[in-house]
């Protein structure tokens, strides 16, 4: 399939990581560096997961409400009764800034990114039974350009994601080229049209996570069950790391915080 290249995308090329690693196996490396994702089953536990519910609830619970209220029942991307995006949760919640920084997370971040790494952005994203409407095709690099183009996204599934609730779809090989050319619909900033021999589901259970490059080109299915899909997203990026439009650094004290930090561990600042 025929890609164009986004028009702030010059000469890119992919660096591979290496180890040792802390956390992740050779093999999820290799995944990480040939096809642009893996799939960590139980990096949440059943205590973490209902925590993680718990603190979002209110607030998603707002955001479907402003949904309701809004003209078309719409605002951007998002539609009442059909998906919902709670964002910047860990300016509200403890418990999510805490999980934000939980070990799992830092040691990706080392293994992925490096020694010195903030949280970029983190949102939940719900998906409202029957709603049939598909996340399009995107890079998430694609919605802010953000240089360096490589920074880390962790899908994590807060319930079971199918292909028959909407779990995300990939498309491996495709984060080697670095940020393709998106326009605009109604759904969101699209990369691709067509799913292609090569497009892949990754199903995950509750707990687990989709780990993937920001440059990996993914979409969600509809959800045709009568149960919402709950997801909620942790991105991170190289201190350093800076929107291209405008110039600013990726570095907001109340939720840009470090996570790694010449290497080590740091507990994000409280509330
Ligand atoms: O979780 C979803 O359904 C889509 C979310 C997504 O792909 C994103 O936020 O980049």
């Amino acid at each position: 399939m025929a890609v164009e290249l986004h028009p702030y995308n010059h000469g890119f090329e992919w660096t591979s990581v290496r180890g040792p690693f802390r956390r992740i196996t050779q093999a999820q490396a290799d995944s990480f560096n040939r096809r642009g994702f893996f799939v960590l089953e139980d990096a949440l536990d059943s205590e973490m997961i209902a925590r993680a519910v718990d603190a979002i609830r209110p607030w998603e619970a707002k955001v479907e409400a402003s949904l309701r209220a809004a003209p078309g029942r719409r605002m951007f991307i998002a539609e009442a009764e059909g998906i919902s995006f709670t964002v910047h949760l860990v300016k509200r919640s403890q418990v999510l800034r805490e999980l934000s920084a939980a070990p799992v997370f830092v040691d990706l971040c080392r293994d992925l990114i490096g020694p010195d790494v903030r949280l970029y952005w983190d949102q939940a994203v719900y998906k409202k039974p029957e709603y049939e409407k598909p996340f399009p095709w995107h890079q998430d690099n694609g919605y802010t350009y953000v240089e360096p183009q490589a920074y880390l996204t962790c899908w994590v599934a807060l319930t079971d994601a199918t292909e028959r609730n909407g779990c995300p779809w990939v498309v491996p090989g495709g984060h080697l080229r670095g940020t393709l050319k998106h326009h605009l619909s109604e759904l969101g900033w699209v990369c691709r049209d067509e799913d292609g021999p090569e497009a892949l589901a990754a199903p995950v259970r509750a707990g687990g996570a989709v780990v993937f490059s920001s440059l990996m080109p993914h979409r969600t299915g509809p959800n045709l069950t009568q149960e919402v899909r709950q997801a909620y997203i942790l991105q991170y990026a190289p201190d350093g790391a800076r929107v291209v439009e405008s110039n600013a650094p990726c570095n907001a004290p109340d939720r840009q915080y470090f996570v790694v930090r010449g290497g080590a561990r740091v507990a994000p600042p409280p509330l």
